[in-house]
């Protein structure tokens, strides 16, 4: 399903002197609206049908059957919002038969191929060896020789679509005491990284992505962020650490991970998602908007302090799971909620910021940030999408113009995507 222009300029007109009002408020602001215009995040192939929990899956109707309709589907969230232009895929749920044929569908939605995603934390059909006992730390050589394989033909895929990273997120651990030597495990792993690393295409970035539990209770081989800047800092210039917010051990001061992981030019990218308890996979900014907001808030100060691209020096991509939601409008909510954290940051005065830090004046840092965070931008984030051609209300045109009954219309009520 394509979006026609005219259809989003009809569903703007009634809303736009509404939206002036509440924009002229702001009007002294107005410098940062390219910055949120230019602020892209990629959508994982991955989460654009029902996901579900151990205990059950409800899949809703006309979800995408295939990656065809996985990239139309990211067209038509960019559509609405201009600010989702690329897709992040995970082999082999979504390996690409003709990689030709997908490049030129998706440059036809303004879609490119963000990270690519290796999977070695499930068996397939057919495969020789198992996953069950981890992959890249796994105690026989031929399991790490497949699981580097593996690898590369994600790498390979990648090349062919255009992608520049591949995200390595690996379940491997243990569960139970005594069942692993963790030194092993992590040799085995750092020399499995190795091999892939290898494969690397130079203008390439290598994401380690770290998980503190699940599958593995006991313990993770890439459980920490010291963990992930440790394989990152071996591996060599092309390695990062990427921070998933789902990952960490309750009450984790994440900014401050960031914050170093910036510091030590090692932070790669970011699954964005929310959680209340633990990789719960949930909107983004659904649960915890505060710490979203610090998290960017260190993001922009790190950044700015090497003179790095917001928009394109790091990978930022959601990572969810959408269970009782319309995976679509849940994935609009989700970027809505980034880009409204990443304005409020930009709010932050950071030479006031400064001064109170120098003078110890805790009140008024506490102030500063909240300031900011206080402050409405939803018109500065809505004035971004205008200019960039995108619908004011982007929830509000999906449910106006009932994209999901015409997804059903076309491909059924009964479809099932793969994924989560
Ligand atoms: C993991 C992790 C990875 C994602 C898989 C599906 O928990 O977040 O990034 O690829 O789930
Ligand atoms: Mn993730
Ligand atoms: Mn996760």
């Amino acid at each position: 399903m394509k979006i026609d222009s005219k259809l989003i300029s009809d569903h703007n007109d009634p809303l736009i002197k509404a939206h002036q009002n509440r924009f002229s408020s702001l009007e002294a602001n107005k410098s940062i609206v390219d910055k949120l215009a230019a602020f892209q995040i990629a959508i994982p192939s991955w989460a654009l049908g029902t996901g579900g929990t151990r205990f059950g899956r409800f899949p809703g109707g006309g979800e995408p059957r295939n990656l065809e309709e996985k990239i139309e589907d990211v067209g038509l969230l960019n559509a609405l919002n201009q600010s989702s232009n690329s897709i992040s895929l995970h082999i082999p749920w979504d390996i690409p038969e003709d990689p030709k044929k997908i490049r030129e569908l998706a440059a036809s939605f303004g879609l490119r191929f963000d990270a690519m995603n290796s999977n070695t934390f499930q068996d397939q059909p057919g495969q020789k060896h198992s996953y069950k006992f981890g992959s890249m730390q796994n105690v026989d050589k031929a399991v790490r020789q497949q699981a580097i394989q593996h690898n590369i033909d994600v790498i390979n895929y990648g090349v062919e679509l255009g992608s520049r990273s591949i995200t390595v997120w690996l379940s491997d651990g243990s569960t139970f005491p005594g069942q692993l030597n963790f030194r092993d495990a992590f040799e085995n792993t750092l020399e499995s990284l190795r091999e892939v690393y290898k494969n690397l295409p130079p203008d390439w970035k290598m994401f380690v992505e770290y998980k503190a539990f699940e599958p593995n209770f006991y313990s993770m081989t890439v459980g920490d962020w010291g963990q992930s800047l440790l394989y990152a800092q071996k591996l060599g210039p092309q390695a990062f650490a990427l921070v998933d917010l789902g990952h960490h051990l309750p009450n984790a001061n994440i900014e401050q991970i960031v914050s170093l992981l910036l510091m030590e030019e090692k932070l790669g990218g970011f699954h964005f998602n929310d959680s209340k308890y633990g990789d719960d996979d949930l909107t983004v900014g659904s649960i915890r908007p505060y710490q979203l907001f610090l998290i960017f808030n260190e993001l922009i100060d790190g950044m700015d302090r090497r003179g790095m691209n917001h928009s394109t020096d790091l990978g930022w991509m959601i990572d969810a799971s959408h269970n009782i939601k319309d995976p679509l409008e849940d994935l609009l909510q989700s970027v809505e909620a980034i880009k409204i954290a990443y304005a409020q940051a930009l709010l932050v005065d950071r030479n006031q910021l400064d001064v109170a830090r120098r003078q110890n004046d805790v009140v008024k840092c506490q102030e500063i940030l909240q300031n900011a965070f206080r402050t409405d931008v939803r018109p500065l984030v809505a004035e971004a999408r205008l200019r960039k051609g995108a619908a004011l209300d982007p929830i509000k045109f999906f449910r106006d113009q009932k994209v999901r009954d015409k997804l059903i219309g076309e491909r059924g009520s009964k479809t099932l995507a793969t994924g989560l």
